[in-house]
């Protein structure tokens, strides 16, 4: 049986970042993950479902589950001696652990991701992203450290508390998932070097909004339908519908609404360590314009658009690779709306 920690160690020589300090941190995170995968299952006889009654920093109602699994993670990692700061996205400002000497890890997180479908039994998650403090910086500035481009990463990942809890990670040399045994309360390696199928005849997007869309994605989903042999499906939980889309391939989108011109989701805790996963797996992610582990961060909590998934589903709405007709008519929308927009 082979844990997370003793899988990452595995990768010493292979890997810069597997070291028995590293594995450490990452035990804060599949500890902090085993507590909440416990409380979720329990959710409803512990009477932890619902709202707290308290609005986050995102303008979200929080529940419950979302505050105690923030804490959760904030408890566990705050005693892992190499963090020196914390993010989180129910927060609204960075906890600072540690000063620059020792604490020399950054870790970004969505403590509950999709909690808006926690009273429904419908699977949710827990995302993280970990990147070290920059080197450019004289180490005053705390934005300077967490405001990194997702390229930076060191490792990132997610956990699934959905009909078994899977935890997917990559430290930049692939994607390994293990599925979490409650009888031993152990992650166990269930997958190493995942790909993400090129193709896969799979679309997910909440199309109630496709009205207010940017004209290139408006097109797109109308030329999926005239395929004829597309599926849709849609979660509501960015983290269960990404996994679908890393083992079975296709294409996640939230682009800019009317509601959210930036988008959704949130750049730091949510697009850019589900990037740097897909793209370890073979996948790509984009805004529409640009790449997402290239996008030089401005704000903690910024929204970002995020196109998701399959190399050639990607290409075919992007129209990237010198695509197919249709795919760079797409591109060329999606990038002018989003130009005369100013959000290019
Ligand atoms: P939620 O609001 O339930 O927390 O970013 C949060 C998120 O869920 C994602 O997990 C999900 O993909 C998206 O928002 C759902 O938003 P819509 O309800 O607007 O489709």
């Amino acid at each position: 049986m082979t844990t997370v920690e003793r899988h990452f160690l595995d990768r010493k020589g292979r890997n810069p970042h597997a070291t028995e300090e590293f594995s450490w941190l990452l035990s804060g995170i599949t500890l902090a993950t085993k507590i909440i995968a416990a409380y979720v299952q329990r959710a409803g006889l512990l009477e932890i479902m619902g709202a707290t009654g308290r609005i986050n920093v995102q303008g979200e109602e929080v529940q419950k589950l979302d505050e105690f699994a923030n804490q959760t993670l904030v408890r566990c990692l705050g005693y892992r001696g190499n963090i020196g700061i914390l993010v989180s996205e129910e927060d609204e400002e960075p906890h600072q652990i540690q000063e620059a000497e020792t604490g020399k890890y950054i870790v970004l997180f969505d403590p509950l991701d999709g909690s808006s479908n926690i009273n429904a039994n419908v699977s949710i998650g827990t995302i993280f992203s970990i990147l070290q403090r920059s080197p450019e910086s004289d180490g005053r500035d705390v934005m300077t450290h967490i405001l990194q481009p997702g390229c930076n990463q060191v490792a990132a990942g997610y956990v699934v508390y959905g009909s078994s809890t899977v935890l997917a990670y990559t430290a930049g040399d692939g994607v390994h998932m293990f599925t979490l045994d409650p009888s031993i309360g152990a992650y166990i390696l269930a997958q190493e070097n995942i790909r993400m199928p090129e193709q896969g005849r799979i679309y997910s997007v909440n199309e109630a909004y496709c009205q207010t869309f940017p004209e290139g994605i408006q097109k797109y989903l109308e030329w999926v339908k005239a395929q004829g042999n597309y599926s849709s499906r849609y979660i509501g939980s960015l983290v269960a519908d990404f996994h679908r889309t890393l083992i079975r391939g296709g294409v996640f989108l939230y682009p800019g609404t009317k509601k959210a011109p930036q988008g959704k989701l949130r750049l730091l805790y949510e697009a850019n360590p589900l990037a740097f996963v897909a793209e370890q797996a073979g996948g790509v992610a984009t805004d529409g314009r640009q790449r997402i582990l290239d996008k030089q961060p401005q704000a903690m909590h910024e929204r970002t658009a995020l196109i998701i998934g399959s190399k050639d589903e990607v290409a075919q709405l992007t129209g990237a690779n010198g695509g197919n007709r249709e795919g760079n008519q797409n591109l060329r929308s999606v990038s002018a709306l989003l130009l005369k927009s100013g959000r290019g």
